[in-house]
C-alpha cells in the first residue's frame, strides 16, 4: 500500500509515483509479455494506436504507437499482474478498500519516433458520478524524458468541473494553451508506478530515444461510483480486482451491470 506521506502527495497533486513494485527482474519479464503480444498482434495486421491529434504536436514526426486494449483477455501473465497485491493495495489507499477493473491498455513506443499523447483529462472518456476513477500505469522498462514519459499538471484534480475538451478525435486540450513541454515531466524506471486522477491534466511526448518504452495502463474505479454516461464500455469490465463489489446485490440486476 501506499505509504501516508505517498497518499498525501497524491491528496495535494493528483499523481504519485510509487517506486519499485515490481522487481526489475518482474518488469523485464511482463516487458518481454507485452512485446510478444504486440508482435502477435503484429502478425494479424498493422494497428496503430496513434491518436489522429498526435501530429499537431509531432513537429512533422510521423510517429508510431503499439498497443493492445484490455490485455487480459491476452495473456495469463498480465491478468496475474492486474490483481498482484502490491498494484492492488496501492490502488486501495486512494479509491477505498474495493477496486473494480474499468479497462487496461498495453502502450509501446517504438525507439524515435513513439507517439505523444496531448494532455487532457481522462474524465471526458468515461465520467462517474464520484469521480474515484484512477489510472496506474505500471513501467516496465525505464521511462526518462527523452522516453516520452508521462507529464502531469500537479493539482489540476482540484480544477472543479472537467474541463472543456476539443472533441474531434481523442477528447484533448488545445496543445497552444497546455503544451506538453510546460508540464511536469514524471521520469520513472523499470517497475515504478504512476496513479493519478481521472481530472488530472496529463499527456507524454514522444520517444526519441533508442529504446522502447512499454508500459501497462490499468483504470480502476470504486464499484459503488457508477458511470455517468454510457460510455467507453469494454470487455472485462466490472471486474473485482480487490475486496468486494457491495453495490451487486442491491442495485440492477447483474445483467444491465455488466455494460457499464
Ligand atoms: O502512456 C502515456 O504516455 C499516456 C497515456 C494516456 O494519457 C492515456 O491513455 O490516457
Amino acid at each position: 500500500m501506499l505509504t501516508e506521506e505517498q497518499r498525501s502527495f497524491y491528496t495535494q497533486n493528483g499523481y504519485v509515483l510509487a517506486p519499485g513494485l515490481l522487481t526489475p527482474e518482474e518488469a523485464a519479464m511482463y516487458r518481454d509479455e507485452c512485446h510478444a503480444l504486440a508482435d502477435r498482434l503484429s502478425a494479424i495486421g498493422t494497428y496503430d494506436g496513434t491518436w489522429g491529434s498526435a501530429k499537431d504536436i509531432s513537429g512533422g514526426v510521423a510517429t508510431q504507437l503499439r498497443h493492445c486494449h484490455d490485455v487480459q483477455f491476452y495473456s495469463a501473465a498480465l491478468t496475474q499482474l492486474i490483481v498482484d497485491e502490491r498494484l492492488t493495495s496501492a490502488a486501495a489507499s486512494i479509491i477505498g478498500p474495493n477496486v473494480q477493473l474499468h479497462h487496461t491498455k498495453m502502450f509501446i513506443k517504438p525507439p524515435e519516433k513513439g507517439s505523444p499523447f496531448p494532455m487532457h483529462q481522462d474524465v471526458p472518456y468515461f465520467p462517474h458520478d464520484n469521480h474515484s476513477m484512477i489510472a496506474a500505469i505500471i513501467h516496465f522498462d525505464d521511462a526518462p524524458r527523452e522516453k516520452g514519459c508521462v507529464r502531469v499538471v500537479p493539482g489540476s484534480h482540484k480544477l472543479g468541473p472537467p474541463l472543456e475538451h476539443i472533441t474531434e478525435g481523442s477528447p484533448h486540450l488545445d496543445p497552444k494553451k497546455y503544451p506538453i513541454e510546460e508540464a511536469t515531466p514524471v521520469p520513472a524506471r523499470a517497475g515504478d508506478v504512476l496513479f493519478f486522477s481521472y481530472l488530472t491534466i496529463h499527456g507524454s511526448g514522444i520517444n526519441v530515444s533508442d529504446e522502447a518504452r512499454t508500459t501497462l495502463l490499468v483504470q480502476m474505479r470504486d464499484p459503488e461510483d457508477p458511470p455517468t454516461i454510457r460510455a467507453h464500455e469494454s470487455r472485462g469490465q466490472g471486474m473485482m480486482l480487490r475486496g468486494i463489489d457491495p453495490s451487486c446485490c442491491t442495485t440492477k440486476p447483474s445483467s444491465e451491470r455488466q455494460a457499464q
